[in-house]
């Protein structure tokens, strides 16, 4: 697309962030030297937004509840050529970015992390359980290179424009993967270290609550 020419070089870091005032800074510090973050704060009732913008970060506040609406607003806020998505809670490696990064200037449409733990007890046997049937299906199903749910992504911001609105909640990053699958994108998956979050609360698979609704916006996308 000649339009992406004229874009600012650059990558956007969209934080989707609910509640992650004690693992922000920790996050916001490892990002890599011109990586612009963008901090989506929704419904959080800590410092989340002061924290933020006390680390330097760019704070969009998206009232609609949600994973991929806090996302989608990062998105549709960004100016740069590339847009990465990554946890606020600490529990990825914004230094690992560039991998993917290198990916997209590699030609990829689309590069994903598939998390590997760094020692063991970080990753709830239900939750890893519940990703390794997912993504087989979209192995299976959708032909797409993925041992994971893409929970940490790069792409060109005109890209994942192009798709329109994507789900809401946690279905985002499966949805995402589905569209790119089928608009025919070269899409790549790269080993990023997986850690536990660095403080906080856990809003998804740490409850019975949290994984019933994941598991559920997962199915909403995969029928
Ligand atoms: N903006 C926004 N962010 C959210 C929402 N729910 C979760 N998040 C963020 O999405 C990211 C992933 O959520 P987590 O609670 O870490 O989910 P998880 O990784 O399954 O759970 P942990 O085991 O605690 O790491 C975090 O940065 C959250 O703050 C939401 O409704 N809105
Ligand atoms: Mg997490």
């Amino acid at each position: 697309m000649p339009t992406e020419h004229r874009e600012p070089a650059g990558v956007t870091v969209v934080i989707p962030c609910r509640n992650e005032a004690e693992a922000l800074p920790a996050v916001l510090a490892a990002l890599p030297a011109g990586y612009q973050p963008i901090v989506v704060d929704n419904g959080s009732t800590d410092d989340t937004a002061a924290v933020a913008t006390g680390y330097g970060a760019r704070v969009v506040t998206e009232p609609r509840p949600g994973y991929g609406a806090a996302v989608q607003a990062g998105i549709a806020a960004a100016r740069t050529e590339l847009v990465a998505v990554l946890d606020g809670d600490g529990s990825m490696d914004p230094g690992e970015l560039p991998r993917l990064v290198a990916e997209i200037r590699a030609g990829a449409d689309l590069a994903v992390g598939r998390r590997r733990p760094v020692s063991g007890g970080i990753w709830p046997w239900h939750t890893r359980l519940g990703n390794r049937v997912v993504a087989r299906r979209l192995r299976h199903r959708y032909g797409l290179p993925v041992h994971d749910i893409g929970a940490m992504r790069v792409a060109p911001r005109r890209r994942l424009e192009s798709l329109g609105r994507l789900h809401d909640r946690f279905g985002y990053p499966l949805e995402l993967l589905v569209r790119a699958a089928a608009a025919g994108w070269d899409v790549r998956e790269v080993d990023i270290s997986y850690r536990a979050r660095a403080g906080g609360r856990s809003k998804v698979s740490g409850s019975a609550r949290g994984s019933l609704r994941a598991t559920r916006d997962f199915l909403a996308v995969l029928r």
